[in-house]
């Protein structure tokens, strides 16, 4: 799929061994510090569509296929599926090739599109990077194939992040040649065929910043469908220039501050308000960029504050901003873990809870967003732009005149009084009716243009002209 047809998608992410096993369980143990397989599998995905549908989800991305480091390292096993070793067989532990190719057909059957992560600057082997046995390796199996080795300590020397290793000498990530023409030609030719033997829609890339940027426009060319790129860095310049080479980026910049702001009651609006407009004119295209606020490498939200109005806010700013959404694995049932591993939790321990908050505000936020796209294909290529902002609050708006939706977010917390927000410049003529879908409450603008927002236990609110629900999943 094109980067146009991913714009309007909402994006789930999980590593494949942790979120459903063929069997079904939800109670086989999965102690995320053991770092060992947990038995996930994409046939234990394909049994559970109707969970991650059920939130308005389009789309899943799935953690590297590819063959592993099979054994124990002193990290434990490969069961996240970024230690490569055989780019062209399947890693066993997630099923058959023919697994892989019916999870891609059960999704495309309900119009949901197949993202699959994966890694060209390094392999991994179990030992140190001046000991590495390359035989282990298909193909560059030839010390030739990479850099020499070195491993990265400064990272602010670009030479060094690009062609030094990342990795350790616990478990070293053999840095690859991709100066190389022959390694350019079997990356370009290996993700061709990936992605249409596998029928893939869409990819995340890893490591993106650790290969030099003439690489990637020939490699997002021969995949041949939209690549979102893992550019590990909040600098806004630094991470938005990589949008020159590759269709998408993952908005780490707005991670940051999108992160401070809700993480406790005392967080920083100023730096959220200013983030939102610094991506708008730095990114070359802020809608094609992927929003999160969760995922396997940084400690979960809720490990910051159980609160969970913050966690509220939190995952509505991601999928209201700009961007496509991603929410990852267990984020809707207020998972906590901290640091890699801790926030690799397995989400079938949860039973597939459709009843906890955050599922339920992921669904309706997902559906007002697929209504404002349903009803006004301008709405995606829109600029979403912070309308308002006080010590605790931001307001945003995103869409053009008559069809826009106004985020209003809090960081009260669930201890928030209860109060009314007159709220300017969203841009409403006087005498609309609004609806705001969490309450389902109306509310006309005034004379002033001013909206009154009801708000309570630091609760996020979402405004959206109640003409323009008639018919939608939004449920008031
Ligand atoms: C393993 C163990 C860990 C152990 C570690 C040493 O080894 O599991 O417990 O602590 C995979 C696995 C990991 C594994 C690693 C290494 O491989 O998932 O479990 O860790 O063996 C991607 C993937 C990630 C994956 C890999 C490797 C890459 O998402 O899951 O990890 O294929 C760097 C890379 C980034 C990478 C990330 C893990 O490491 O750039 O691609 N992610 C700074 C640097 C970043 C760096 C980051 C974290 O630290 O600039 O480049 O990411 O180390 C902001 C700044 C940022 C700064 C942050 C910390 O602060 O703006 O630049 O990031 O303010
Ligand atoms: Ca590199």
């Amino acid at each position: 799929a094109t980067p146009a047809q991913w714009r309007s998608q909402s994006i789930y992410f999980m590593l494949t061994d942790r979120f459903a096993r063929t069997d079904g369980s939800t109670s086989a143990k999965c102690d995320t510090e053991d770092r060992v397989y947990c038995g996930g599998t994409w046939k234990g995905i394909e049994q559970k569509l109707d969970y991650i549908q059920g939130m308005g989800f389009t789309a899943i991305w799935i953690t590297p296929v590819t063959g592993q480091i099979s054994g124990d390292t002193g990290y434990g096993y490969a069961y996240h599926g970024y230690w490569q070793q055989d780019i062209y067989s399947l890693n066993p532990k997630y099923g058959t090739a023919d697994d892989l190719k019916s999870l891609a057909s059960a999704l495309h059957e309900r119009g949901m599109y197949l993202m699959v992560d994966v890694v060209a600057n390094h392999m991994a082997y179990n030992g140190a990077g001046n000991n590495v046995n390359y035989n282990d390796f298909d193909p560059f199996n030839s010390k030739a194939d990479f850099h020499p080795y070195c491993e990265i300590d400064n990272y602010n020397n670009q030479t060094d992040v690009e062609e030094c290793w990342l990795g350790d000498t616990t478990v070293s990530l053999p840095d690859l040649d991709t100066e190389s023409e022959t390694v350019q030609n079997t990356w370009y030719n290996w993700v061709d065929e990936l992605v249409s033997n596998y029928s893939i829609d869409g990819l995340r890339i890893d490591t993106v910043k650790h290969v030099q940027k003439s690489f990637w426009p020939g490699y997002n060319e021969a995949a041949g469908v939209y690549c979102v790129g893992e550019v590990f860095e909040g600098d806004p310049d630094y991470t938005c220039s990589y949008q020159e080479v590759m269709d998408g980026i993952l908005n780490y910049p707005m991670y940051y501050p999108l992160l401070a702001a809700f993480e406790s009651t005392s967080g920083n609006m100023d730096d959220l308000y200013n983030m939102i407009n610094t991506v708008k004119s730095t990114c070359k295209d802020p809608t094609l960029l992927g929003s999160f606020v969760e995922n396997h490498d940084n400690p979960r939200f809720a490990s910051y504050t159980n609160d969970i109005s913050l966690a509220e806010n939190a995952a509505t700013f991601t999928i209201m901003a700009d961007g496509i959404p991603i929410i990852y694995a267990g984020q809707e049932q207020h998972y906590s873990g901290g640091n890699d591993p801790s926030n690799r939790e397995a989400t079938w321990l949860s039973g597939y809870n459709t009843d906890s908050t955050l599922y339920k505000l992921i669904a309706k936020v997902n559906a007002v967003r697929s209504q404002a796209i349903y009803k006004d294909s301008g709405y995606l290529t829109y600029k979403n732009y912070p309308i308002y902002k006080d010590d605790t609050t931001i307001a945003m708006r995103k869409g053009y005149t008559g069809n826009q939706t106004i985020t209003v977010l809090s960081n009260l917390g669930e201890g928030g009084s209860q109060y009314t927000l007159s709220l300017a410049n969203t841009g409403f003529e006087a005498g609309m009716e609004l609806t705001e879908v969490f309450t389902c409450q109306s509310s006309t603008v005034d004379q002033s243009g001013n909206v009154p927002v009801s708000m309570a236990g630091g609760q996020p609110r979402i405004l959206y002209p109640t003409s323009l629900l008639e018919g939608s999943m939004v449920g008031c």
